[in-house]
């Protein structure tokens, strides 16, 4: 008698957490990533910082290097931030994700992550910046090939 009431709660609070709590992670981890406005053109992280990113040719099938520039309130380039991003291709998750890699600093300060393209169609890359180790700002963007 004991055990199956407490069969029973373990059975509701497994519908529970299908139900309620996996759909809302899911759509509100999807909803935080800000989409950038473009290439070159300058994204605001809070008060502090600004950022801008580019990449070294236009994507096409194979390696593309991305690079982001930050920099603070007075527009010298800061390289305090850590950076990660995860490329992929939205209509495909899961498929050619990355996961999350960490940006690797240049000697000018530059972040640069190297995108693996390896089919046509619409990509994305989630980026993270991280000042002292706690997320300050979430952002996507896209690119076809
Ligand atoms: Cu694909």
């Amino acid at each position: 008698m004991k055990s199956q009431k407490s069969l029973y709660w373990v059975m509701a609070a497994a519908i529970f957490f299908c139900l309620a709590v996996i759909p809302q992670t899911a759509l509100s981890e999807e909803e935080k990533f800000e989409p950038l406005p473009g290439e070159g053109k300058k994204c605001q992280i809070g008060e502090d910082y600004s950022f801008k990113y580019s990449f070294d040719k236009k994507p096409q099938l194979g390696t593309a290097i991305l690079k982001i520039e930050v920099f603070d309130k007075d527009g010298k380039k800061d390289t305090s931030l850590k950076i990660t991003g995860d490329s992929g291709m939205p209509s495909m998750r899961g498929h050619h994700d990355s996961g999350m890699i960490k940006f690797k600093l240049n000697k000018n300060g530059d972040y640069l992550l190297p995108v693996n393209v390896v089919m046509p169609g619409e990509w994305d890359v989630r980026l993270i910046f991280e000042k002292d180790g706690k997320p300050v700002y979430k952002g996507s963007l896209n690119f076809n090939v």
